[in-house]
């Protein structure tokens, strides 16, 4: 399948010391994206731009405290390296961190217009701060959480992210119409999450189907699942309707 004439081919980078960590990118839907073509997806091994031969990629931090701190030089030629393979694209640097700005659906949206995405996966307690520093004199970079947890490294949250990406470029998902109903799809519904799905069979366990879903009544239905969805961002996510996450937490 070939790309459309509206979006390139989007090319995403990642580097790791646990390249191995991104093996599901050759799963599923972005699997299946890299082996159509849409998209150009390269893991690196931060220990290949290592210089000493114990290929040491951190040490302790500056000013003490606890756990150790990677070091510039390694990240520093990984990142000209993949830079300086294609001049001709313009990208974003995304560096997983607990620290960053929530990711969110508006990053993918946007990202999945752009041409390039490099990530940094940081591990320990992160990346010496003038690797960021360096690089946003050169390109974009978007230091981002996925929430507020802390992982072990930034793999995680680059597997995330490149599937948040990757669902939205055009023909990658077999029905489009998935992507604009989503809880989140900018736009539409931003302030609402989905309510319950169901499938055959009509009674299991015990269980029934409402009984609105077989009516064949599409106004009633539409009404229903609104009001389903209004009263699960109510309880789940009051954080959408502009309140503390821990203000009414009672059904
Ligand atoms: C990404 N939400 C959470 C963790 C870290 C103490 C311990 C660890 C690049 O620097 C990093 C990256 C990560 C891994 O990413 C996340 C994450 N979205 O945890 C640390 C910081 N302080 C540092």
């Amino acid at each position: 399948m070939l790309t459309s004439d509206a979006h390139p081919q989007l090319r995403i980078d990642i580097v790791s010391i646990f390249p191995d960590y991104l093996a599901p990118l050759e799963l599923s839907l972005v699997g299946k994206a890299r082996e159509t073509g849409q998209i150009d997806v390269r893991i690196h091994d931060l220990r290949n731009c290592t210089q000493d031969r114990h290929r040491t990629v951190d040490d302790t931090p500056y000013g003490g405290g606890p756990g150790m701190v990677m070091l510039p030089e390694p990240w520093g030629d990984a990142l000209d390296a993949i830079l300086d393979s294609d001049p001709s694209r313009t990208p974003v640097l995304v560096v997983p961190t607990p620290s960053g700005e929530r990711f969110t659906q508006a990053h993918a949206a946007q990202w999945a217009l752009g041409d390039w995405l490099i990530f940094a996966c940081g591990r320990y307690e992160g990346i010496d701060s003038r690797v960021m520093e360096h690089f946003r004199d050169r390109v974009q970079v978007v230091e981002v959480s996925l929430g507020d947890y802390v992982l072990a490294g930034g793999e995680v949250a680059a597997l995330a992210v490149t599937e948040a990406v990757v669902r939205l470029l055009p023909g990658v998902l077999g029905n489009s119409e998935s992507v604009v109903d989503d809880s989140f799809a900018p736009g539409r519904m931003a302030d609402l999450v989905e309510g319950p799905v169901y499938t055959k069979p009509p009674l299991w366990r015990g269980l029934e189907v409402p009984e609105v879903l077989l009516s064949g009544h599409h106004g009633r239905i539409e009404a229903w699942r609104l009001e389903q969805a209004h009263e699960r961002t109510r309880t789940r996510r009051p954080d959408l309707r502009g309140e503390s996450p821990s203000g009414d937490v009672a059904d």
